[in-house]
This record gives C-alpha cells, sequence and structure tokens, in this order.
C-alpha cells in the first residue's frame, strides 16, 4: 500500500485505480519544488528525453524532440464524449462515452510498465481564487511534468487546496507507444475527466491547456454562464497612465503570442504607450458586479511557436526565451545552442535538424523541396514571469476589464485591416463566421480556408450553435459590453508578399481601436462594418508605399457576397439549432451589400 500525500479520496481512488490499468512500476506526486524538478530534469536528460543546452548562453534551457509523426494537435484524433451526439455538435468528432472507454482502456492497459506514474495536481488560475479549476494530470512523461511546472501552478499548494475542494478534473495521459495508429485524446465533459494516449506533443499531452481550460472549460462555462476562450489578453497603458485591456481571438498559430507582447514601434515611442503581457492563449472571462467582462489567464507560461520569432518581430520574447525554457523541434547548433527558420541570424553552417539529423542550409529532400531545420509548428515553453512586460494583475482573482474584443484571422484577401461591428449581435457574428488559412499548428492541409468561429473551432467542448447562443446571452447580461472588432494582418498583394509589416507595427490600428472605445475616432460606416478612415491610423515613422494602407482597408463587393455563400453553407450544418440572430445578420449584411451598389 503507497501512502499518498492527500486525504482527498475521491482523488485517492481515482489514482489507484488508473494505476491498476496502466501498471506503472512507481508512483511519484508531483510536489512544486525546485529540487523534484532538477532531479526529474536529470532523469529525462539520462533517458535522453530532453537535452541540456549550453548553460552558460541558456541557463536552465532544454532541447526535446518528438516523435517524427508527432509534431502537431492532432484534430482527427480528438473527441468530444457525451452521451448524446447532440450535445458534441456538428464541429466536433463525437464517440459515445462507453464506447470511448471500453476501446481507450485497451490502449491505456499496462502502457506503463517499466514507467513511473507521475501524479500533477495543477490549478488553472490562482490557487484557491473562485474562478479557478483544479486538475490532476497522471503522466508517464517527463517531458509533460516538466512542461505542466512551466505552463500551470502545481505541486502541494494544490493539493492543500484538494483538502478543501473536492471537484477536480481528472486528467489521464500515456504515452503508451507513441502510435499514431493508437493515439486518442478524448474529454468527458459530463464525468469533468480527460484521457489521452499516444501522443507526446504539447496541446495533445499538456492537458491544463487546450483540453481542461478550452474544451472541458467551455462546457462549464456554459453552466456556469462565463465564457472559456481562444485569446490573448494585453493591457494597453496609455500616455495618461490608464490602462485598457483587450482580449483577442486569433486561431492557431496566427498572432496571438506576439501580439500580447508587441513593444511600440519607434515612429510612436514618442506618444508614451506601454504594454502589458496578461496571456498569449488563453481567456477565462466572467460578467461581474459592476456589469463588466472581466477576464483571466488561467496559464503561467507561453507555449510559443519558435519559427519567425526574432529579435525584430519579437525583440520581448527574445528576452523571454533565453532562461529556463524548454524548446521542442528546433535546430541545435554545434554550440549547444538552438536556431529555427525566421529566427536571429543567419542559418548555422551546421547543426543538428528537429528530427536528429545532421543539417546544412540549402540541404533538399527527394522532391528536391528544402529541408527545414526547425520543424514549422516547433515551440518553447517559458515562463510568463520571464516576460519583461508581463503584467502586475497576473495574481488578482478578477483578472482585468474589458474594453474590446478582437477576432482576426490569416486571409490572403477579403478581410481589410480592420473594422468594427455594429453592435454585439453583429460582433458575435463577425467571429461566428471568422475564417483563416490553415497554419502548421494541426495536422491537415497547410492554406485552406477553413471557418474557425472565435478561433474555437477546435476547442470548444460543446454543440457550437449553444456556443453562439450563450455569446448572445452573455451580450445581453452586460452592462456594458465591449466593442467588437476584426483584424487581419495577413493580407497579401499578386505575389502573395504581405501588405502589412504586422508585428510592432499592429499598436497602430490598436490605437485606433482604443480611440474608437474612447470615443475619440470617427469612422465610415460600409456594409461590414465601420471602418477607418485612413488619415485616423497614425502611420508617423511607417512608410507604406503610396496607396498601400488605402488597400489595406478596401472591401470587394464580389470577395463579400462570394463570402455570404461560404457562411450561408457553413451555418446550415447547425440546421434548427442556429440561433436565428445570426440569420437575421446574415440578412441584413446581404441587404446592405445590395443595396450598397
Ligand atoms: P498558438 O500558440 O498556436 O495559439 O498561436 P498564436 O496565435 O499565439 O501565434 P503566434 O503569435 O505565435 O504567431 C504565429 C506565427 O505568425 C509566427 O510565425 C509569427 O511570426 C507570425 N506572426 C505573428 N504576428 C504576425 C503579424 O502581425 N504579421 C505577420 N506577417 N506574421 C505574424
Ligand atoms: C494551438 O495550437 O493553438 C496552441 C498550441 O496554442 S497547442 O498547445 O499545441 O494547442
Ligand atoms: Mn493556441
Amino acid at each position: 500500500m503507497i501512502k499518498f500525500p492527500t486525504h482527498n479520496k475521491k482523488l485517492t481512488d481515482w489514482v489507484e485505480k488508473m494505476a491498476r490499468l496502466c501498471e506503472p512500476d512507481d508512483i511519484v506526486w508531483i510536489d512544486g519544488s525546485d529540487a523534484q524538478r532538477q532531479s526529474l530534469e536529470k532523469e529525462a536528460m539520462a533517458t535522453g528525453e530532453i537535452l541540456q543546452l549550453n548553460q552558460e548562453k541558456l541557463p536552465g534551457c532544454f532541447l526535446h524532440r518528438t516523435a517524427v509523426d508527432d509534431v502537431a494537435r492532432t484534430e482527427h484524433l480528438t473527441f468530444i464524449c457525451t452521451k448524446r451526439k447532440r450535445d458534441a455538435g456538428s464541429t466536433n468528432n463525437w464517440m459515445h462515452p462507453r464506447t470511448a472507454y471500453r476501446k481507450t482502456k485497451e490502449i491505456f492497459k499496462s502502457a506503463m510498465r517499466g514507467r513511473t506514474m507521475y501524479v500533477i495536481p495543477f490549478s488553472m488560475g490562482p490557487v484557491g481564487s473562485p474562478f479557478s479549476k483544479i486538475g490532476v494530470e497522471l503522466t508517464d512523461s517527463r517531458y509533460v511534468v516538466l512542461n505542466m511546472l512551466i505552463m500551470t501552478r502545481s505541486g502541494e499548494a494544490v493539493l492543500r487546496q484538494l483538502e478543501k475542494e473536492d471537484n477536480f478534473t481528472k486528467c489521464l495521459h500515456s504515452k503508451a507507444q507513441l502510435d499514431i495508429n493508437k493515439r486518442l485524446i478524448l474529454h468527458f465533459p459530463e464525468d469533468n475527466t480527460i484521457w489521452s494516449v499516444g501522443s507526446g506533443y504539447g496541446g495533445n499531452v499538456l492537458l491544463g491547456k487546450k483540453c481542461l481550460s478550452l474544451r472541458i472549460a467551455s462546457f462549464i462555462a456554459r453552466k456556469e454562464r462565463w465564457l472559456a476562450e481562444h485569446m490573448l489578453i494585453m493591457g494597453i497603458e496609455e500616455p495618461n497612465g490608464h490602462i485598457k485591456y483587450i482580449a483577442a481571438a486569433f486561431p492557431s498559430a496566427c498572432g496571438k503570442t506576439n501580439l500580447a507582447m508587441l513593444l511600440p514601434p519607434d515612429g510612436l515611442k514618442i506618444k508614451g504607450y506601454r504594454i502589458w503581457t496578461v496571456g498569449d492563449d488563453i481567456a477565462w472571462m466572467r460578467i461581474d458586479s459592476d456589469g463588466s467582462l472581466w477576464a483571466i489567464n488561467p496559464e503561467t507560461g507561453f507555449f510559443g511557436v519558435a519559427v519567425g520569432t526574432n529579435s525584430q518581430t519579437n525583440p520581448n520574447m527574445m528576452d523571454t526565451i533565453k532562461k529556463n525554457t524548454i524548446y521542442t523541434n528546433v535546430l541545435l547548433k554545434p554550440d549547444g545552442t538552438i536556431w529555427w527558420e525566421g529566427g536571429d541570424g543567419e542559418a548555422p553552417q551546421e547543426g543538428i535538424d528537429w528530427q536528429g539529423r545532421p543539417w546544412r542550409p540549402g540541404m533538399t529532400d527527394s522532391h528536391g523541396r528544402p529541408v527545414l531545420g526547425a520543424h514549422s509548428n516547433s515551440r518553447f515553453t517559458t515562463p510568463i514571469l520571464n516576460c519583461p512586460t508581463v503584467s502586475f494583475r497576473l495574481e488578482q482573482h478578477h483578472g482585468v476589464p474589458i474594453s474590446a474584443i478582437i477576432f482576426g484571422g490569416r486571409r490572403g484577401q477579403v478581410a481589410p485591416l480592420v473594422y468594427e461591428s455594429f453592435s454585439w449581435q453583429h460582433g458575435v457574428f463577425i467571429g461566428a463566421t471568422m475564417a483563416s488559412e490553415r497554419t502548421a499548428a494541426q495536422v491537415g492541409q497547410l492554406g485552406e480556408v477553413r471557418r474557425d468561429p472565435m478561433a474555437m473551432l477546435p476547442f470548444c467542448g460543446y454543440n457550437m450553435a449553444e456556443y453562439f447562443r450563450h455569446w448572445l446571452e452573455m451580450g445581453k447580461r452586460m452592462v456594458k459590453p465591449p466593442r467588437i472588432f476584426h483584424v487581419n494582418w495577413f493580407r497579401t498583394d499578386e505575389l502573395g508578399r504581405f501588405l502589412w509589416p504586422g508585428f510592432r507595427e499592429n499598436l497602430r490600428v490598436l490605437e485606433w481601436i482604443l480611440d474608437r472605445c474612447n470615443n475619440k475616432a470617427d469612422a465610415l460606416r460600409t456594409p461590414i462594418g465601420y471602418l477607418p478612415f485612413p488619415c485616423d491610423i497614425d502611420m508617423t515613422g511607417l512608410q507604406l508605399p503610396k496607396g498601400i494602407l488605402e488597400r489595406l482597408l478596401q472591401i470587394h463587393k464580389e470577395d463579400w457576397f462570394e463570402e455570404l455563400k461560404g457562411i450561408k453553407k457553413f451555418f446550415r450544418q447547425f440546421k434548427k439549432d442556429l440561433p436565428i440572430e445570426l440569420w437575421q445578420e446574415y440578412e441584413a449584411l446581404s441587404q446592405r451589400l445590395k443595396s450598397d451598389e
């Protein structure tokens, strides 16, 4: 009989039951101490799970390589397991809980033989806050433990909290054989349970993140009347010292991390803006007693995209990841430091690529395609407290008040640089009809445009039509709902080059958004929403070729009539479940486009 460090019987019973299924050699409880983390790092180095990087240049940093076919979230292997199919809705993969448990038990059976089972008690949100949620993840991966220690508040303090409250999400993970044919990411919202097996990649296995904080949390949030969203949260301190907070939903690998920690561009420095980073991926938002929307970031770290991150695009992140960071699937340089495409400096003359093979710049594969040193979804896991612009409000239970919500996608055409909705309901329509080109963050066809409502398509834990209804209702309950905007940093020219320089220059667009919130800027009423007059976007210090800003703000009617067709097709799948308000918004947009001709 092993002695467990808790009196919570529900917890001990469950751990024992899962141990009987997975048959680990040993059970180790994660206490959150430095000493335990360091001994885990040593063990993981000994087994080759992580490689220690150059400790002079990158203190506390490690490199991990995943299996070659385990480099991104696998949406086709991700399921919502509710008793009724309808509760998972038309956009989710569904399996009956009974079938799901039975099938997956077979894969979990004895999967941890010869391994240790780690028990990670973790809290999403400050420990003990009434808005936080507790989870316990069982895993046979030291890499998962080391990542969870960065991404969540975990260890003894959470166990103590579990002496007081009974409720926690039961999260079971095993690498098993890392076999893609025996890989499943299952959510049982009705049992507050997550089962993930056969993967070792971030979003599939750090169960506090997408699985708990989005899929399970969104299910809970609808019942408890709050929102769990795939959003960054940032504060913009205005020259007068007021800080306005915004939340923004962009699909995976579409710029949340970069926006959340941007530094003002040189041309705008004189205005004295200052950015405060609250979160880069997940926002939990509630209506507080003042009738406005308040947001917390339930995480404590960033699991950010490496490729494209450099001292020009995101100097703040380059500072953040200099220490205590775990790099996944990047290139290893001979001096024990790392590099990725779109990173700082020239490509090194030689290195070891993300698959562990010798690499030189200019190498091509058998099809003549360039061999990448780093995987295009290579990432780093780094503590938010490393970030120079980290918000001082991180530990505050109520979080920060949200003035504006921004939706955005990656679209070469159609969507202008920025526009504002006419109302909350119209804003929900804009969010619900968002579309974006697919990125490397999930396995699938790159570049294909798909509808990704509120950037939640892969993360909504229940029927998406009900989710839309919930959004509409939240708006009605607020005294002063945030204004809703849409942005697109990714519009391209005929040659596919970005028209907008993006990154820190995006502050110019945020400035217009804040001005709108403060009733300080005018706007042009168009069929799709309010657009800025080009002269209202401060371009000091940024020289765009003549006519480009106007082009970024142009709306092409033909594109929008096509867009209407896409929206109609998308909405039809929800049948009678789709809130009538969204069809009304569709009709209204259609009418405005027609009568504008
Ligand atoms: P997830 O972590 O997958 O949810 O993604 P994210 O939304 O946080 O994306 P992130 O900020 O990491 O950006 C992903 C990619 O988009 C990186 O390669 C960035 O360099 C690039 N990117 C970010 N912002 C901009 C921008 O304003 N313009 C352009 N052209 N690229 C950008
Ligand atoms: C995303 O894909 O949206 C991510 C990375 O933020 S992961 O945690 O892998 O889902
Ligand atoms: Mn994400």
